[in-house]
């Protein structure tokens, strides 16, 4: 994309409504504006960010065996009286009343939605188990929003549901998901931490948080430092067999919320105990029967006796990801993007426009880049070269092309690795390849 035509509104200003780092930065690097209290227009840049975390998250989930559906953002009331959660679900609610005086409302999550799905659709035990997932925005009325993204009251979730016939089954499923979180976050560069949790609104006894450590979190937490060293299991993981040791291996450790810390049970030694605050980019939860049973969600076993479903379901905050990510990676400068999620992969910086060298050496760099699949900004402003810089460094362009009239009379030019700040030089005969490579990423 050209920077002449790109819609970035990027600013030199820190917004004084920000207070912590990744919200200001969003806003700078032009990636979202407020339309209301934590309610967000994504912008071309931020957009993209968004679309590749959410992209990231649904090839672990179908790795996973799961399978993606598209459920509605408004929801009728009545399904949420059958589970009875109508009521106990209180002011984080937004109930809407349609011209009929019908009563519906702005999902907050989906468990009624998909279960009511599955107990109209699934009658034998031979088809199941069953794990669906989408990717859909959900509206909470928070009482404080804040951070930016982080906790909007409107925000991209990914949810998912598992069906299985018994409590083994649903244990798997539960397992799969957590290994799969593991491997989404890392995927991101980021390094996320289960943790024993509370449940809440949504319920059941069995539950892990997924906090990645950032000063600016929102949590609370304290875990065994032997936790930060392990690894998310690799490509070759095998979701068919049991995943139980694999699992223990990160549940073995202590790890809590402060809801769930309890300093005279911890026996992690206190050199050996992270304190720290954290951001919970997901929550998984194990609860058998709590929405099958009253929305009926049963189907007929082997030998005809009716078995009702055990349930679980597992939620990622696709929305915070994206002011998370930026609170785990940025500098005094800007953003730094993982390059599995940046908004572009190379930014070109043409430092004379008015040369005819360097606008046709960009212009033809800029078409191999487009050729290749490399997804590129290309500077073509007629401006500074020390805005242009900057720009691209709040902005979090993972690799930066620098052409201008000086090197080109070398045939050279500069690339720079924005994590790190590397400058190296490439001759134009070389630059094939060097896009060639990132290309293959
Ligand atoms: C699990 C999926 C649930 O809602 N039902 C379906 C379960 N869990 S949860 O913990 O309440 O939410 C899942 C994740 O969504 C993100 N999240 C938010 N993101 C931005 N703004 C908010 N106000 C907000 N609330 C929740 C979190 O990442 C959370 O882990």
């Amino acid at each position: 994309m050209r920077r002449t035509r790109l819609f970035l509104p990027t600013l030199k200003e820190t917004p004084a409504e920000a207070q912590v780092v990744s919200h200001r930065l969003m806003l700078r690097a032009g990636l979202v504006r407020q339309s209301a209290a934590g309610i967000y227009t994504w912008l071309p840049t931020g957009l993209r960010v968004l679309r590749k975390i959410a992209q990231i998250v649904r090839e672990e989930q179908d790795r996973a065996g799961a399978q993606e559906v598209l459920m509605p953002t408004i929801q009728p009331a009545e399904l949420w009286r059958g589970s009875g959660r109508f009521e106990d679900y209180g002011k984080e609610m937004l109930r809407i009343t349609d011209r009929h005086d019908r009563e519906l409302l702005y999902g907050p999550t989906a468990e009624e939605v998909i279960t009511d799905i599955v107990a109209n659709e699934i009658t034998s035990y031979r088809d199941l188990p069953k794990n669906l997932y989408n990717i859909q925005w959900k509206f909470r009325d928070e009482v404080r929003p804040r951070f930016g993204v982080m906790r909007g009251r409107e925000f991209l979730m990914k949810d998912n549901y598992s069906f299985d016939l018994d409590k083994a089954g649903a244990v798997h499923s539960y397992n799969k998901m957590f290994l799969a979180y593991l491997r989404t976050y890392a995927r991101m560069g980021l390094q996320a931490i289960p943790m024993a949790a509370d449940t809440g609104p949504i319920g059941g006894d069995l539950s892990h948080e997924f906090i990645i450590l950032a000063e600016t979190g929102e949590s609370s937490v304290f875990c065994d430092k032997a936790l930060l060293a392990l690894d998310a299991p690799g490509d070759d993981i095998d979701y068919d067999v049991n995943l139980q040791d694999l699992v223990d291996q990160w549940t073995h450790y202590y790890a809590a919320t402060d809801e769930r810390h309890d300093q005279a049970n911890c026996d992690v030694a206190n050199d050996q105990l992270v304190t720290a605050r954290g951001i919970e980019v997901g929550h998984i939860f194990y609860f058998g029967t709590k929405y099958s049973e009253p929305l009926g969600a049963t189907v007929q076993g082997s030998g005809g006796q009716k078995i009702t479903l055990e349930m679980g379901s597992y939620g990622i905050g696709v929305s915070r990801l994206v002011g998370a990510i930026i609170e785990a990676s940025h500098d005094d400068n800007g953003i730094i993007w993982p390059e599995s999620v940046a908004p572009w992969t190379v930014g070109l910086i043409n430092l004379k426009v008015s040369d005819a060298d360097c606008t046709a050496t960009c212009e033809r760099i800029y078409a191999e880049l487009k050729a290749a699949g490399v997804a590129t900004i290309y500077d073509d402003r007629d401006e500074r070269a020390g805005g242009k810089f900057a720009d691209m460094d709040l902005v979090g362009i993972p690799w930066q092309l620098t052409v201008g009239p000086r090197g080109l009379k070398d045939r050279k030019i500069e690339v720079k690795k924005r994590a790190g700040g590397e400058k190296s030089e490439v001759t134009i005969d070389a630059l094939g390849d060097w896009i060639a490579a990132r290309a293959a990423l």
